[in-house]
């Protein structure tokens, strides 16, 4: 819907007076306390009135107004009812044989070569804490390659598909493709397709790319000021942002993408937030814990770092109840820096890093039960409105609000050095920046490089540069000893093919 432009001086330039709002239409917004988006009425023209009609009646106004009531009612969760996860709810990297890693790893790539897996990137945030507008997997966080969030996920994927089609000529063949399902909102989603397009896929053949990628947006909420009004970001029209990386359930049922999912024999979708420099897209030994397993939910975990870290803990809702994750932003201090005296470390120690697994069974349930759930998290921001920057909410739900649904859920332990690397904040700021970013990822790569017999000519001091390797040549460390054994290697430089 284009917005009209606003009309200087006396924006009602027709001679005759224009209508009213609609009677039918302030009634309902009556019901719903809502009446005050026409305030400003008499001073709109008639492209604007009609813009705001077409606005209004485009909100489904009683299901806003249940989310809006439970949501600003809704408390946090007591802490007496949040226990620490079970411990034996966590595989961690200490009790994990090299038997159970190869295992998983080749049933993993078994599966990925049957079809079985898909890929769900979570990308409708706005970068806006990295500073930047553009749509954030498209940003460059400087490595030798000054290769795209969105081309190191697309080049992992490719590299996986390569390694389970191997896999699979030596077993029982298949078509290793990995369809990619790519989550935008209305703030991202044409920069997006539009970087796509411009980079060609990034290797993903253009007469695949039909059959591989799917674009699909989230849903969008009005923000609401502290007594749960809606917000106008202009006379003529209510402020609204995207409902929160867990509207990826409504977004999957209204564009029937879990019935494209299930018409291509998917069962498992790997399901991951796009702002991660390190994020193993596709993880074969994840795809083999999680079948092994035969969980409905999973997610990876690393050991949280210190008690304000900004990352989600997971945690049980009282004894023997389901997991579910308490947001950095919603979790008690108390609780945040409590110690568990036996082992010395936090109570609250397994950190959400925004890399899920589900099975396709798990998200039909979730998808089918979502009227139940009314109740969304509130970020309180300044919000731009017609009476300038105003405090106010926007709803969000999480991802992670699903766990609790889950017949049974696993955790699976990774190394945060290996697999997080968050790209969160503008360079300069403390922490999960693009620099801190691209050290992780040379860090790692370094190290890789050495291990396979390779020699540098230089550490990676912070802030600088470094040997990367490409992920089209090594997924995760594996056949680099052909390319690096006995070679030097001189900074800035990628390894690839
Ligand atoms: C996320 C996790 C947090 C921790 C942290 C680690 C959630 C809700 N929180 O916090 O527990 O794992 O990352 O880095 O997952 N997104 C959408 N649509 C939206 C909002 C976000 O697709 O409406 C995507 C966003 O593009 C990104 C991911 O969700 O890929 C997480 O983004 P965020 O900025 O909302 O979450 P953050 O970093 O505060």
């Amino acid at each position: 819907m284009r917005e009209p432009t606003m009309i200087d001086g006396n924006s009602n330039a027709s001679s005759s007076p224009l209508p009213p709002p609609p009677q039918a239409l302030l009634e309902r917004l009556k019901d719903y306390g809502q009446e005050d988006v026409f305030a400003l009425w008499e001073e709109l023209s008639a492209d604007e009135r009609d813009f705001l009609v077409k606005d209004i009646e485009g909100l489904d106004l009683p299901r806003l107004d249940r989310i809006i009531r439970c949501s600003l009612r809704s408390q946090a969760l007591p802490v007496a009812a949040i226990e620490p996860v079970p411990e034996n709810s966590v595989s961690t990297v200490e009790e994990r044989s090299m038997e159970d890693r190869e295992r998983w790893w080749k049933m993993g790539l078994k599966a990925i070569s049957g079809g079985k897996l898909a890929v769900l990137l979570l990308s409708g945030g706005q970068g806006t804490r990295l500073g930047s507008s553009d749509p954030k997997g498209c940003f460059n966080i400087g490595l030798p390659s000054g290769k795209s969030l969105f081309q190191l996920q697309a080049e992992r994927i490719l590299c996986v598909q390569r390694l389970a089609a191997q896999a699979a000529t030596e077993g029982s063949g298949g078509s290793a493709q990995i369809h990619w399902y790519i989550m935008t909102s209305p703030f991202t989603d044409e920069p997006t397709r539009k970087y796509f397009e411009s980079h060609k896929y990034f290797g993903l053949e253009a007469d695949q790319v039909r059959e591989l990628v799917t674009f699909f947006q989230q849903g969008t909420i009005p923000s609401v000021s502290t007594d749960g009004r809606f917000i106008m970001e202009t006379p003529f029209k209510v402020s609204k942002a995207p409902d929160g990386n867990g509207g990826v359930y409504s977004a999957l049922k209204s564009s029937r993408l879990l019935e494209d999912m299930a018409s291509r024999g998917i069962k498992y979708v790997d399901c991951y937030g796009v702002d991660n420099a390190l994020v193993r897209v596709a993880d074969p030994t994840f795809v083999g814990y999680f079948m092994d397993k035969g969980v409905s939910a999973a997610a990876k975990v690393v050991r949280k770092a210190y008690p304000q870290e900004k990352v989600g803990v997971f945690v049980r809702r009282g004894k023997g109840g389901p997991l579910t994750v308490v947001e950095y932003s919603e979790l008690d201090q108390s609780l945040a820096s409590a110690v568990n005296q036996q082992t010395g470390r936090l109570r609250f120690c397994w950190s959400n890093v925004c890399l899920h697994m589900f099975s396709l069974d798990f998200l039909n349930q979730v998808a089918n039960g979502l009227e139940k759930d009314s109740t969304y998290h509130l970020a309180e921001k300044k919000i731009p409105s017609i009476h300038g920057f105003t405090m106010g909410y926007k709803l969000e739900q999480f991802i992670f609000d699903a766990f609790p649904y889950a017949p049974s859920t696993a955790l699976f332990e990774v190394l945060r050095e290996e697999e997080f690397a968050p790209v969160k904040n503008a360079n300069g700021s403390n922490f999960d920046t693009p620099d801190s970013a691209r050290l992780l990822v040379l860090r790692l790569h370094t190290r890789w490089v050495v291990a396979a017999g390779g020699f540098l000519t230089h550490s990676v001091p912070l802030y600088a540069t470094g040997v990367e390797v490409s992920p089209l040549c090594s997924y995760a460390g594996e056949n680099l000893e052909a390319i690096c054994r006995g070679r030097t290697f001189h900074a800035p430089c990628e390894i690839s093919f």
